[in-house]
């Protein structure tokens, strides 16, 4: 239905084109714009009512994750809601690192050059590395303090840290709870990790982490995971279940071991030259959307990890990290925490430390 009005729109306007004469020129510009929504229709981008709005402007959404991913229906998400506020704009989410990954899309919101991406906050760390705090192990026990934190003045003051970075912080999405999978052996304990290349996010205390583990990490950004671990390039990685699940890791992983060392937020941002061209009520709608779906996208992801883990049960041999084991894990990190609080703030990592008191 959508690309019929579409096709419509394009022929109205080839016929008004053609009889235009002299106006041509204003037409041709027009046509410009509804050209590069058809190409959008046509490929992989999917979006909000999708009325094709003669004037509306493009808020492109990049994200490395796929079409299947609870991510993925949240900023589709994001776009109805939206376009319930206004016929302003009109919303294209681009999946699967189409348009960049997570750090090439954040400098591109930073130059002006797109408009919306959703990155996890660990690559973030390059520029800003307050945003580190949220990378060290065990610190967050349950979603339920997660919500809290973020959703409370330490999240507030973290989303407000971007600013200097050109870059507006709009919500806290999740990602979740990262778990290993490899494809050498079961991990029982530390020792089993011995050699072991894993990935890691570009960021040094998941680097250092694992290799604190006995791991033998490597950093890589997530669109070249997949065939990184196809080819036997990296024997591990460590993700959300949803994350493993959905992006098919099982096809070329076999143990999946629950480790639950880290919750990493995802983090939904604005280009903050664009952000600046628009006015008050636009931010303001713009705003809402994103704090709106920002619980759609809570409930998807909790409902996505619980099957996840369930499916993936049945396919990948699965055992949890618990008890004493546990605590090795914890206690081989501890260094970890200490030598990188410097450099994130020890302010922020005492506030990050209060907050989660507080809520538990
Ligand atoms: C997707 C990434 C991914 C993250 C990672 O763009 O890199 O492992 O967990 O979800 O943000």
């Amino acid at each position: 239905m959508k690309k019929l009005i579409l096709l419509l729109a394009l022929l109205g306007f080839g016929l008004l084109a053609a009889c235009g004469g002299n106006d041509d020129t204003t037409a041709a510009g027009e046509g410009e714009t509804a050209g590069d929504e058809d190409e959008a229709a046509e490929g992989e981008a999917d979006g909000g009512e999708g009325e094709a709005a003669g004037d509306a402007q493009i808020l492109r959404i990049s994200l490395g994750l796929n079409d299947q991913h609870p991510l993925y229906h949240s900023a589709v998400h994001f776009g109805e809601l939206l376009a319930e506020k206004t016929d302003d704009f009109k919303v294209e989410v681009y999946h699967s690192a189409q348009i960049g990954d997570d750090r090439v899309a954040t400098e591109m919101l930073q130059m002006g050059d797109l408009e919306i991406t959703i990155p996890s906050t660990s690559p973030l760390v390059n520029f800003l590395p307050e945003f580190g705090v949220f990378d060290l192990p065990f610190m967050i026990p349950n979603e339920e303090v997660a919500d809290a934190v973020l959703d409370g003045p330490f999240g507030d003051k973290m989303l407000e840290l971007l600013d200097s970075q050109d870059l507006v912080g709009l919500a806290w999405y999740e990602n979740g709870f990262r778990n290993l999978t490899n494809s050498e052996n079961q991990i029982y304990s530390t020792a089993d990790l011995n050699g072991m290349v894993v990935r890691t996010m570009e960021n040094s205390i998941h680097l250092d982490a694992w290799e604190a583990l006995g791991a033998n990490p490597t950093p890589m950004s997530f669109a070249e995971l997949f065939t990184a671990m196809q080819q036997g390039t990296v024997d591990g990685q460590e993700n959300p279940f949803t994350t493993i699940n959905l992006e098919g890791f099982h096809e070329v992983q076999d143990y999946l071991t629950g480790t639950n060392h880290v919750y990493t937020p995802f983090v939904f941002l604005f280009s903050k030259p664009i952000w600046e061209e628009l006015t008050e009520e636009q931010q303001g709608y713009i705003s809402e959307a994103a704090m709106e779906a920002r619980l759609f996208n809570r409930e998807e992801n909790r409902k996505a990890s619980d099957e996840a883990l369930e499916s993936l049960k049945e396919v990948m041999d699965y055992n949890a990290i618990e008890g004493e084991v546990f605590e090795e894990f914890q206690d081989a990190i501890q260094d970890v925490i200490t030598k990188h609080s410097a450099n994130i703030g020890e302010d922020i990592v005492d506030e990050f430390i209060e907050a989660i008191e507080a809520a538990q």
